[in-house]
């Protein structure tokens, strides 16, 4: 519920978007294959085919909650400007990449981005560990990582505000059953759908 993150959040996938998961990426010394985390694009978990769409589908809230100084630190990689070309990476392995660079950014910068832009990490060469906070939202017709709506208490949304139940997934349709006729999602994404900024 952070402003200045939601509003960016809000800005790429509308005010409708729903928080599909919240993950901590924590990388410890060493290099090699599994010390990077290779160029990806996070749409590429949702199955989307290309060529995708120009604007967000899913978009990403990543909290440096080490310090981002330089590429050793095992830090955040963009190619910057990718998130136009709508398609994936064809070069995953980020030692190889030439458009690659690094995010450098102090502990509690929030980094937000693109779902089509190209990404990982790089190798970390320094003792300690390199730890984010990612969160991770998507338009309201996308299948969320987590199903937080199945978990999220009473007590959770009571203390707050509307937007908090959207972002739940509380307001997505479930599938029409016998024991369940309620249409209402349905027909609120069909209000949606008129302009995808909302
Ligand atoms: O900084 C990292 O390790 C990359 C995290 C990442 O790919 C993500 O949060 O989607
Ligand atoms: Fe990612």
């Amino acid at each position: 519920m952070e402003e200045p993150a939601l509003t960016l959040i809000t800005y790429l996938l509308g005010k409708s978007c729903v928080l599909s998961s919240v993950a901590s990426h924590f990388k410890g010394p060493g290099g090699g294959n599994r010390g990077q985390l290779a160029l990806h694009s996070d749409i590429q978990g949702n199955g989307v085919p290309v060529p995708l769409p120009g604007y967000a589908q899913v978009a990403n809230c990543n909290y440096a909650l080490t310090d981002y100084t330089e590429a050793d630190d095992g830090v955040l990689a963009m190619v910057p400007g990718s998130h136009k070309l709508c398609r994936y990476p064809d070069e995953w392995d980020l030692r190889k990449s030439k458009q690659a660079i690094p995010v450098l950014a102090p502990k509690g910068s929030a980094i937000i981005f693109h779902g089509n832009t190209f990404h990982g990490s790089y190798e970390r060469m320094k003792p300690g560990f390199r730890i984010n906070l990612s969160y991770y939202f998507c338009r309201h017709y996308m299948d969320p990582t987590e199903g937080f709506r199945d978990t999220v208490s009473e007590e959770m949304l009571e203390r707050n505000n509307e937007r908090f139940a959207t972002l739940m997934g509380t307001t997505r349709p479930r599938g029409w059953s016998e024991a369940n006729q309620d249409l209402s999602g349905v027909a609120i994404r069909s209000r949606l759908a008129k302009n995808q900024y909302l």
